[in-house]
């Protein structure tokens, strides 16, 4: 089994979710930050099997769009031609093995 962690936008996270359940995927949704805008995101963990994971990711990478949000703390002392802004997303994915899955 493998536990993908899917770091998505907070403002496609409620099409992620819906898309993933109706593929019939088993997700826990996590209210958090990225720690360089500051600004909330929304982590997927999904257990899933192996040959699974690969159509996960396609709900996920179908769903998540890419923005542009500007950067936190204007950059003083930086060059003038230095971009602003940043691209957040899609969606940033990890995939690890899961050593031992138990339910109670
Ligand atoms: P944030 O950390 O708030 O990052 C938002 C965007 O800012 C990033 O978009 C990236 O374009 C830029 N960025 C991040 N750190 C930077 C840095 N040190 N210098 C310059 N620019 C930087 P994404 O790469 O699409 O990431 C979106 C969110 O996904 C991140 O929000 C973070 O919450 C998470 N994330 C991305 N990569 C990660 C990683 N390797 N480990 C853990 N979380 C990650």
């Amino acid at each position: 089994m493998k536990l993908i962690i899917a770091i998505v936008n907070n403002e496609d996270a409620a099409v992620v979710a819906a898309a993933l359940t109706k593929a019939d995927f088993k997700v826990t949704k996590l209210a958090t930050t990225g720690g360089f805008l500051m600004m909330g995101n929304t982590t997927f963990l999904i257990g899933t099997d192996d040959d699974r994971v690969e159509h996960a990711k396609d709900v996920i990478r179908k769903h998540s769009q890419t923005r542009v949000h500007p950067k936190p703390v204007p950059s003083f002392g930086g060059s003038p031609a230095e971009a602003e802004t940043v691209a957040v997303g899609g969606a940033t994915v990890m995939v690890l093995n899961i050593e031992n899955m138990e339910k109670y």
